[in-house]
């Protein structure tokens, strides 16, 4: 199996030649595929509504598509999923609108109504680093108590395996069996700090063996890759297994809008990760085994560019800031200085610039 170190799994090389089993289907392909581009036109447009001051601080997903896509869509309808930050991908394939993505991100809205009309089973980002983390052990837990034939995917950074709650939530899992599926996204970088400078453990797979379970790791710019260790670690967690899966990826753009990465790391090493993008490599696989044509891909193209203008559009004409929302669901009963809390915020605050 080729391999750009030799213990990641890939399935298909970055010049799009197999090199492996191939589990998706050409239409699955071709969905895979699509929400990529989706994704990453998405991704262009937030960074310069930033830019122009039309949204709040980003955290850019570029170069971690084949990650983000390839694991949700790995999930069955009936699984939980915990996405980060970052992961504006991950929403969009597990089928939240994007008008919704750019209303949190206006700060007029959230990703997730508690209710769930939709049954999308995705919970809203956390900012604090690692916190999701017991809460997808807990969800998982319950799933398991309820009898339901469900697991819950964790997804999480590099930087998040230094915090306690990554190894609270990995030791649970171990002991309790969860149907939990961690889901680490190493892109190299926890803001400015190197992979290397971030753990002295040779990867981040192997940390699965001191809680007793297995740890995989695999090429995150390769989808067909992602799929099909998430696939297996999904079904191997409902058999009361967790698995740890470390993706190996990289961040092409900042760390958030706010951030300079030209004060930590050379361009060059960004250009070798260029070499190795997610999306290159599926339409290169695309056009060599199932007849993907140009004229297909100008079409794709098209189509994602309308998508994203009328999902900004839909997402600027909201109506209003719910204020009073962030108040809403912190305690079970209202907080006794919530009251004059919720005064002190003006009711149309003005997007940070
Ligand atoms: C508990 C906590 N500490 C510090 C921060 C500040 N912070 C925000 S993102 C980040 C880096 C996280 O890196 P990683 O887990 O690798 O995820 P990435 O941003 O690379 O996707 C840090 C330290 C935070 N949000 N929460
Ligand atoms: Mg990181």
């Amino acid at each position: 199996m080729a391999s750009q170190a030799p213990d990641v799994t890939q399935v298909v090389a970055p010049d799009g030649t197999v090199d492996g089993e191939v589990e998706l289907s050409a239409e699955d392909t071709r969905n895979v595929y699509r929400l990529q581009v989706l994704a990453r036109t998405f991704d262009e447009k937030a960074v310069s509504l930033h830019r122009q001051g039309r949204i709040g601080t980003y955290a850019p997903l570029k170069g971690q598509e084949a990650a983000q896509v390839g694991a949700a869509y790995a999930l069955s309808t009936d699984d939980y999923c915990f996405p980060t930050y970052r992961d504006h991908a991950m929403y969009l394939t597990r089928g939240h609108s994007m008008r919704d993505v750019l209303l949190h991100l206006l700060g007029a809205g959230n990703y997730v109504d508690r209710e769930d009309p939709d049954g999308l089973r995705t919970f809203t980002p956390t900012i604090p680093i690692a916190t999701q983390l017991p809460h997808a052990v807990g969800v998982g837990m319950a799933a398991d108590y309820d009898g339901d034939d469900a697991a819950a995917l964790a997804s999480f950074g590099d930087g998040a395996t230094s915090e306690g709650d990554f190894h609270e939530a990995m030791n649970f899992a171990g002991v309790f069996d969860a149907p939990v599926v961690f889901f680490c996204q190493n892109n190299q970088y926890a803001i400015s700090v190197p992979r290397e400078r971030q753990t002295a453990s040779a990867t981040i797979a192997q940390k699965a063996d001191a809680y007793g379970f297995d740890g995989m790791r695999i090429d995150g710019n390769d989808v067909f890759a992602v799929y099909r260790a998430v696939t297996e670690a999904l079904e191997r967690a409902r058999r009361g297994e967790p698995v740890l899966i470390e993706a190996v990826t990289y961040r092409q753009g900042a760390h958030t809008t706010t951030d300079d990465p030209s004060k930590y790391r050379e361009e060059a090493e960004v250009e070798e990760w260029v070499e190795k993008d997610p999306i290159e490599r599926t339409r290169e696989y695309l056009q060599a085994e199932h007849g993907w044509t140009d004229e297909d891909e100008a079409a794709l193209r098209e189509d994602c560019e309308a998508r994203v203008a009328e999902a900004v559009d839909a997402a600027e004409a909201h109506d209003g800031f719910d204020t009073d929302a962030m108040f809403d669901h912190v305690y079970a009963d209202e907080h006794p200085r919530h009251p004059d809390q919720r005064e002190t915020v003006p009711d149309d605050p003005q997007v940070e610039r």
